[in-house]
């Protein structure tokens, strides 16, 4: 598997995106789609970030690796799953911040596992808190990669709960992953390193509000 990941990063950092597919395809020769995006595409992705910090790889790169991905997420996971069950009104975001790919993974594998929810796509927190409150929403999702984001969810919290809205709250992404006690300090209910970490977070939750 490491070699197929350094592989497939050098194919997204040189742009190649005919390879990129065909490295992604044979991934998924002995993985299922999400395996596949959780095992090759988020490793990869995680070391072009390390280089680009490191000043080896050029902005422009970390985008264009970023949208090659997006794509190949976009084709391999399924939208729905006709098996839906009896579940808690939920919604994922992104707050604040432009990345985008986490919120869809985990998006795609909610609903792949049976969950329907909102999706709200990007929001500050202002228009956040409000929808949430009209959508009656019971269980929100939120996917953030800045820090300044993640310190947001804590103003979220803060206001839906003053505002008596019965609600649990999950995170995710990687300020949560680089400091552990974060998710509580921003009063989270739950945080998930990986997406498929999502549908047993609010598997749990329905359980507690049986
Ligand atoms: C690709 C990328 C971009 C792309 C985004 C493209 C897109 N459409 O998403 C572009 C080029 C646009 C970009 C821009 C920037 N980026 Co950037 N980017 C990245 C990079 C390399 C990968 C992010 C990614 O897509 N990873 C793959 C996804 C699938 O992983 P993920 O989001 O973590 O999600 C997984 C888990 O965390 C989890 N998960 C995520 N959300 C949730 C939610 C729940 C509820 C649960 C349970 C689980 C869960 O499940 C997912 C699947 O396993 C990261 C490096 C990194 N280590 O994260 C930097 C990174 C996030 N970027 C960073 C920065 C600084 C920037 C810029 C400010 C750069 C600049 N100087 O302009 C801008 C800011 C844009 C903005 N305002 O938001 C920093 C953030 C530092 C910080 N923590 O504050 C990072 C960490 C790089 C670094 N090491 O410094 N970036």
């Amino acid at each position: 598997m490491e070699e197929l990941i350094e592989r497939f990063r050098e194919s997204l950092e040189s742009l190649d995106r005919i390879q990129a597919h065909a490295l992604f395809k044979q991934a998924q020769l002995g993985l299922t789609p999400i395996e596949a995006v959780e095992q090759l595409v988020v490793p990869a992705l995680n070391q072009i970030g390390a280089a680009w910090q490191a000043g080896s790889v050029a902005l422009s790169q970390v985008y264009m690796s970023g949208r090659f991905c997006e794509e190949l997420v976009e084709q391999a996971l399924p939208f729905s799953d006709p098996d839906r069950k009896n579940q808690p009104r939920s919604a994922i975001v992104v707050l604040s911040d432009y990345h985008l790919l986490g919120k869809r993974i985990v998006y795609s594998v909610m609903r792949a596992s049976g969950f329907e929810l909102f999706d709200y796509g990007r929001m500050e927190v202002d228009e956040l808190v409000e929808r949430v409150l009209i959508d009656n929403v019971q269980v929100l999702l939120i996917s953030v990669l800045m820090l300044p984001s993640a310190l947001k969810v804590r103003e979220v919290s803060e206001r839906l709960r003053a505002r008596r809205a019965s609600i649990k709250i999950g995170v995710g992404g990687a300020p949560f992953l680089l400091d552990d006690q974060l998710w509580q300090e921003v009063g989270a209910d739950a945080m998930g390193h990986s997406a498929a970490d999502a549908a047993g977070i609010v598997q749990r939750w329905m359980e507690e509000m049986r």
